[in-house]
């Protein structure tokens, strides 16, 4: 609409106004080229507000984040969309809220959930010119319906908008564990089909319900189908033997891939999402991160997540690009300690506190549950400080058209809103209100908080008790002031009914959008 082309010209006006003024012009690479800079995306797994050490993690020591911290802006109320991971990601890459789509999480086999044609943040940057490319988790389906994972295995992230992938197609915890790189495992072998079923047992490599014995971690019933390198999986799994991935080496594999891709790609500007499959369970770091932490492997996971940031920044370094590359580095979802394997996670938390001073967690309508790290970093382009801003994944999508100049058409990231001043300067406010989704619905308008109460006829999700997680599900409204009450504690729902029902309101129309 024509007010939408004006709010977008205001704003692209006084981001350039504010770029200029601070004698930074749309020029990196010492003004050669002026092209747009490159974008790179540290989507890290469940990694919570508190499990880093500029967040006051304590166990675990993350050197490489807190350098990142240090120099660029932290941000302390930035949220995933969502308290899990495929409808996070839908919406960062689609700029829409994945209730709009009923995104769930979703299973190893699962078609791609966002359609070909349809807009996304990699397609948005493809036209502005760029290179893109996603390495490491997947998690939105690929396929039509019926994958067959010995030929093309289509449509995928190269059907949306990107150039290159090289995937974990779901989680670390679900078949097939295989790399898919563009449209083939990598590996795969003909004699060998590999062959996923989430419903069917299938013969061929034991499973952990009936073989115990062979599990390097004991895993709840979900998690005790087919057992690949010694942990049992979510779903069924036969063949391509010689495609298996070794998790120890995932640090290692995409790591390096991440480097071949900014070494292939530095002539241009180039959006690198990558996406770890660190510190989701099942938890295997390599060897070499082995007591990097006093909190076993959730820790070393921690840790070995730190030091492939450190990899790919020293690369960006190396090839000369950091002055010209922006950075961000967040997190999918809040932090879960035990998810289905007995890793020692819970026992050896000691004072370690995954959510910070949040509560909740993965899963939870509570502000861990979206409340994730987040920091911008470049240098030379903005200054290092903290910002309160309310800032949502789903808003990347404008926020990065803006940045690079890409107009948005009507129907494109409808969720989305342009936040690149408060991306770029840390005094800057963020929206005013704020979606988060889990099994209800939460809604920020400042400081204040609500929490959507399921239909009373609903159960209660309840699977997160055994992992330590708070849900915060109830049939009843509830209120919190964050800015007295930033643990959630104090229901306010009862002393203000008119705010409650404006807030449901609110709710009610973004669903009408
Ligand atoms: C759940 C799995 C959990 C994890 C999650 C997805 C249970 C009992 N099991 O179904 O282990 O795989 O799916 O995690 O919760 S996410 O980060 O990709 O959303
Ligand atoms: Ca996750």
């Amino acid at each position: 609409s024509l007010r939408r082309v004006l709010v977008w010209l205001v704003v692209l006006l006084s981001v350039n106004a504010c770029l200029m003024s601070t004698g930074n012009t749309r020029q990196p690479d010492g003004g050669k080229t002026g092209r747009n800079p490159n974008i790179v995306i540290f989507y890290v797994d469940d990694l919570g507000y508190g499990d880093v050490g500029y967040n006051g993690a304590v166990g675990v020591k993350t050197p490489e984040v807190d350098r990142l911290a240090k120099e660029g802006i932290v941000f302390t109320d930035a949220h995933t969309t969502s308290a899990t991971c495929t409808p996070s990601r839908y919406s960062m890459l689609t700029g829409q809220h994945a209730f709009r789509n009923n995104a769930a999480i979703l299973q190893g086999d699962a078609p791609l959930l966002i359609q070909p044609g349809s807009h996304t943040l990699p397609g948005m940057l493809q036209k502005a010119g760029y290179r893109t490319g996603v390495i490491g988790k997947w998690h939105l389906g690929l396929g039509n319906g019926s994958i067959d994972w010995n030929s093309d295995i289509k449509p995928g992230p190269l059907e949306i908008g990107f150039d290159y992938s090289f995937l974990l197609p779901a989680t670390g915890d679900r078949v097939p564990t295989v790399y898919v790189e563009n449209h083939r495992v990598v590996n795969a072998d003909k004699n060998d089909p590999i062959v996923v079923n989430y419903e069917l047992k299938l013969d061929g490599y034991p499973n952990g319900l009936d073989n115990p014995n062979l599990l390097r971690q004991a895993a709840d019933k979900q998690h005790s189908n087919t057992i690949i390198n010694g942990i049992s999986r979510i779903g069924y799994m036969k063949g391509g033997e010689k495609a298996l991935w070794v998790d120890e080496e995932f640090p290692n594999v995409l790591t390096s891939k991440a480097k071949d891709f900014l070494r292939a790609e530095k002539d241009k500007p180039f959006f690198l999402l990558f996406s770890y499959h660190d510190i989701h369970v099942p938890r295997l770091p390599h060897p070499r991160f082995k007591g990097k932490s006093t909190m076993g492997p959730r820790g070393d996971a921690i840790a070995q997540m730190d030091w492939m940031a450190g990899e790919v920044m020293n690369e960006l370094k190396k090839l000369g690009l950091a002055d010209n590359t922006l950075v961000l580095f967040t997190s999918d979802n809040g932090p879960v300690v035990s998810d289905g394997y007995d890793d020692q996670a819970m026992e050896l938390l000691g004072a370690h506190k995954p959510g910070g001073p949040l509560r909740g967690g993965k899963y939870s309508a509570y502000e861990a549950g979206t409340r994730v790290p987040t920091i911008l970093w470049w240098p030379g382009k903005i200054k290092a400080g903290t910002s309160s801003a309310l800032i949502s994944q789903v808003d990347l999508y404008a926020s990065f058209a803006a940045l690079v100049g890409q107009p948005l058409a009507e129907k494109e990231a409808i969720d989305s809103q342009n936040l690149l001043t408060s991306l770029l300067d840390h005094t800057q406010p963020g929206r005013t209100w704020l979606l988060e989704e889990s099994y209800t619905t939460s809604l920020r308008k400042g400081d204040w908080k609500y929490i959507e109460p399921l239909p009373k006829e609903k159960r209660l999700p309840d699977f997160m008790k055994n992992k330590g997680v708070e849900g915060g599900f109830q049939h009843n409204p509830q209120l919190f002031n964050l800015s007295s009450d930033i643990g959630e504690k104090h229901n306010l729902s009862g002393d203000n009914p008119a705010l409650v029902t404006s807030m449901q309101l609110e709710i009610e129309k973004i669903r009408k959008k």
